[in-house]
């Protein structure tokens, strides 16, 4: 059994408050007027409307037990071999930490969602390749692992809420996947969505959200080395939480780009309008590159909390990435790159 306490590290909403809390309430308010509005007009009490309204989100914290599963078909390959390429400033976040503190929206907005990722199923799955290539195609995530040359890599990981932590990731190149894909070559940008089933994931039943969950990146930053399809973490096949079976890592961006459990990708000549842009565009681009110089409009983007070490330390550039990336965006001086 868990408590529920506060932890260090949870910035008061007063201070930092998460992508979910300004939407939540603004949005909440407007969300359960209109179903307190549809309900009443049916019949129904604003008690019943109020309650429909908490289910929607899961009323309780308590754990709810996952049905038994197969083991993951893709076990056998993993540990995969680690790169050295990928070094880190401080120590990897234990897994107990970070695998009980995450974000995805699609099963409510607290950071506990480890507890209510269970009725997300992971198999069969399949990923589409659409859009912009030359024959599109819909191939099953175990063939696609299995045709993925498969490394482990150590990844800092900074959330615009101004919390981080260091994350080993298994997977491939995404540069691999859009070898693999075969763009034409008038393709200048790769969309990526996650699932969309509000049986599997309640958190998709809130109307006020743009589902499914979008993003997307330009065809250089997704074949930039550093972007990776993540299909494992710590070693094994990646928890639910994490975003199984497939998330993205684009560690020198905020973490709402890592876009999770990634269902099809487009490639297309428009640049994709992204969940978190389509809810609030003056708080949320599409470029998110990390930089402590430009302060959220609500809090500071100057430092960090290392969840689980209760350490506040300064925040880099490109989340210490530049060497790499800085290159991606010398010529794009008007747009707005660092939110
Ligand atoms: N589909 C989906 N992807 C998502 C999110 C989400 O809510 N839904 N949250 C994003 C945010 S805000 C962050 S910080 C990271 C969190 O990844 P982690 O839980 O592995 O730390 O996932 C990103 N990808
Ligand atoms: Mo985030």
């Amino acid at each position: 059994m868990l408590i529920k306490r506060p932890r260090r590290w949870e910035i008061p909403e007063s201070e930092a408050t998460p992508e979910a809390v300004f939407f939540g309430r603004r949005r909440f308010l407007k969300g359960a007027a209109a179903i307190a509005a549809a309900t009443t007009a049916l019949g129904a009490t604003q008690a019943d409307a109020a309650s429909l309204f908490g289910n929607l989100f899961g009323g309780d914290d308590s754990a709810k037990p996952a049905a038994p599963e197969a083991p993951d078909p893709t076990a056998d390959l993993y540990p995969a071999k680690r790169n050295p390429a990928f070094t880190l400033d401080r120590a990897v976040t234990p897994e107990p930490v970070s695998s009980t503190y995450n974000n995805f929206y699609e099963f409510g907005t607290s950071k506990g969602i480890y507890r209510d990722v269970g009725s997300l199923r992971t198999r069969p799955w399949t990923v589409e390749i659409a859009g912009m290539v030359e024959t599109p195609r819909t191939v099953g995530i175990d063939d696609l692992i299995r045709a993925m040359p498969l490394e482990e890599r150590l990844y800092r990981h900074r959330c615009v809420e101004a919390w981080s932590m260091a994350v080993p990731w298994t997977g491939f190149p995404l540069s691999k996947l859009v070898e693999y894909a075969k763009p034409l070559s008038g393709a200048t940008y790769v969309r990526m969505e996650t699932f969309l089933d509000t049986a599997m994931a309640p958190g998709q039943k809130a109307p006020f959200y743009p589902w499914p969950y979008v993003e997307g990146l330009t065809m250089a930053e997704a074949t930039n080395d550093l972007a990776f399809m993540v299909t494992g973490v710590y070693g094994k096949p990646l928890l639910k939480q994490f975003g199984a079976p497939l998330r993205l890592a684009v560690p020198w961006k905020y973490g709402f780009k890592s876009v999770k459990s990634i269902v099809r990708l487009t490639f297309t000549d428009k640049r994709p309008e992204t969940f978190w842009e389509s809810l609030q565009s003056s708080e949320y681009g599409f470029w998110a590159n990390v930089n402590p110089a430009v302060p959220h409009p609500r809090w500071s983007q100057a430092t960090e909390e290392v969840i689980g070490t209760g350490e506040r330390v300064a925040t880099q550039i490109y989340n210490g990435y530049g060497p790499e990336v800085a290159g991606l965006y010398k010529d794009l001086g008007s747009e707005r790159l660092f939110m």
